[in-house]
């Protein structure tokens, strides 16, 4: 059968079982727009090309699955870097598809013409310029196998719109990926095993650290089955959280520089680390000359360039981690850990009791409570949806995930902006979920105009402002106002009514959010910034202002 490239395109995404696309279109990419709209594909139109990589991020995130996104050349295209960047850095599976002039042009800094490959060449797991339309299929099919195996990552394939507009014959059959061969999954090397083994068995103070490599392996049950054998308490990295249940009494929460301290030291005391699917980033480990200088290390890992990288190790096992874990507990021998849990109760003291949601009501409203009561809400059940900064710290303190893939955020890059679309993108993953979007007042104003988006879509999704009227998380934030009388964060309440309109009811809290926003009005600041009505004749809107809701120094 006869096809143009475009067409191809969108057949071999059909087959590829994806339903979701989010793009953009522009010139070099019509053609494929031509055959969008005669396909079963549901392109979501989103309102910058940034929104529709996150968008396919938190699409990915949520399911395990690939997320698409799609623009134009030149500036759809040098759009969408940030969206990539942040989905190379957490290892997210996304496909970029990027139009490109056609390929006689190629070279002569044609209208719109860049070199998006070379530009995304350091925050691509592998990018691709496509100039036939023979070639389309077979590379889009190995752009689903690259971006979501071993350690997945986004792919970026760029088509020149002579190849979308081509003709060719489309054989599915004939176009599967050639690629090396699969590399075996689990490259143990025996003595480094043993070593594992050994190390195990005979550490006294030892503590596991959990990333997200466990989830992105589906290793959650083999990984449980570890703990429980080993006996061995977890702390979890940012982006591990969910890959073992908050409320497990061997859950000591999270490492880190946001961390809880006593989780830190702990570490800090412990004789034995066992790292799974992590990488030591520096927000884990602070100063590399004083970490955990005590302790042995394994480093379970699929990615072998992150063995050694930041933190040397006793032994490396270089595999999938449900693979790993499986292989491994066999060999253990049930240990008593007795005296080293005993002593990290005595390090957590009383931290609860310092706890800022043990203290007594003082009239101020604190992010973390209104995050916790978020939690208790919604029973702990939505997949939130974190921007950065410091909502984003709270929400990992003080929303407890027990079920994997329930917080999206980003934390290798840490880009601001990233909430609102990658919830939109997480919704149309998982459209029964409730999803939650927790947000700054900074980050909320970088990629807010997707509002519009979800209003178009008719998806539910809940927004909640964190809004401390400043960038908390930047040294000296509180010099950074968002809220100035000309700042776009007031303006917003003249502009939010604009999408009240009949379409937007769809997108409006439900009767859970309502209660919410109800136990909060009480506590709010009497100081109200964004406030005209009173409390009791306000209604609740789609999008509900937590003013002044920073944590006091007191
Ligand atoms: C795109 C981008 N620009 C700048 C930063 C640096 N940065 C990190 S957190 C932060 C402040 C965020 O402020 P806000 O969204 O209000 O959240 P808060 O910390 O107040 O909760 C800034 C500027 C970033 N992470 N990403
Ligand atoms: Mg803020």
């Amino acid at each position: 059968m006869k096809l143009t490239g475009a067409e191809i395109l969108c057949e071999s995404l059909t087959k590829l079982g994806v339903k979701h696309i989010f793009g953009y279109p522009g010139g070099a990419i019509l053609p494929v727009y031509d055959a969008l709209g005669k396909s079963k594909l549901h392109h979501i139109l989103v309102r910058h090309e940034q929104g529709a990589t996150h968008m396919a991020d938190g699409y990915a995130r949520a399911t395990g699955g690939v997320g698409v996104a799609m623009a134009t050349s030149g500036p759809g295209a040098t759009n969408m870097v940030t969206g990539i960047a942040t989905a190379m850095l957490d290892s997210s599976p996304v496909v970029c598809i990027t139009g490109q002039v056609s390929s006689k042009l190629l070279g002569s800094d044609a209208f719109q013409e860049i070199d998006i490959t070379g530009i995304t060449m350091p925050i691509t797991k592998h990018n691709v310029v496509v100039s036939r339309a023979e070639d389309i299929a077979r590379t889009v099919r190995e752009a689903f196998v690259i971006a979501n195996t071993g350690r997945p990552g986004p792919v970026l394939v760029d088509i020149t719109k002579d190849a979308q507009q081509a003709s060719c014959e489309f054989d599915w059959e004939a176009s599967t990926p050639k690629l090396p061969q699969k590399r075996i999954r689990n490259d143990h090397n025996q003595a480094e095993f043993d070593r594992a083994v050994e190390l195990l068995n005979t550490a006294k103070r030892p503590i596991i650290l959990a990333g997200r490599g466990i989830m992105l392996s589906g290793a959650m049950r083999a990984f449980e089955q570890f703990v429980r054998t080993c006996n061995i308490p977890v702390a979890m990295t940012l982006l591990g959280i969910g890959c073992f249940p908050a409320s497990d009494p061997m859950n000591l929460g999270m490492m880190g520089m946001h961390g809880e301290a006593w989780v830190n030291h702990a570490i800090q005391e412990s004789d034995l680390l066992i790292a799974v699917g992590m990488r030591f980033d520096d927000r884990v480990t602070g100063d590399l000359r004083t970490y955990a200088k005590g302790a042995r290390k394994i480093h379970i890992e699929i990615d072998r360039a992150e063995i050694n990288k930041n933190v040397k190790v006793d032994a490396a096992l270089i595999g999938d981690a449900r693979e790993t874990l499986e292989k491994l507990v066999p060999h253990i021998v049930n240990p008593d850990r007795g005296p080293w849990l005993s002593h990290i109760k005595e390090l957590k003291g009383d931290s609860a009791v310092r706890d800022i949601q043990s203290l007594p009501d003082n009239g101020h409203l604190y992010a973390a409570h209104v995050i916790n009561d978020l939690w208790k809400e919604t029973r702990g059940e939505a997949i939130v949806v974190t921007d950065v900064g410091q909502h984003q710290m709270w929400e990992a303190q003080y929303y407890h995930h027990n079920q994997p893939r329930t917080l999206i955020t980003s934390g290798g890059l840490g880009t601001m902006g990233f909430a609102l679309p990658a919830a939109i993108g997480a919704k149309f993953a998982k459209p029964d979920s409730e999803v939650w979007v927790i947000v700054g007042d900074g980050g909320f104003q970088m990629t807010m105009c997707e509002l519009a988006t979800i209003v178009q879509e008719k998806i539910n999704i809940k927004i909640a402002i964190i809004n401390n009227g400043f960038l908390g998380m930047v040294p000296n934030g509180r010099n950074f106002s968002t809220t100035s009388a000309m700042s776009p964060l007031r303006s917003l309440r003249l502009i939010l009514p604009l999408w009240q309109t009949p379409s937007a009811s769809a997108a409006s809290a439900s009767p859970l959010a309502a209660t919410c926003c109800q136990r909060f009005v009480p506590h709010a600041n009497p100081r109200k910034p964004f406030s005209s009505t009173s409390a009791s004749s306000r209604k609740i809107p789609s999008i509900r202002w937590f003013p002044q809701a920073h944590r006091s120094t007191k």
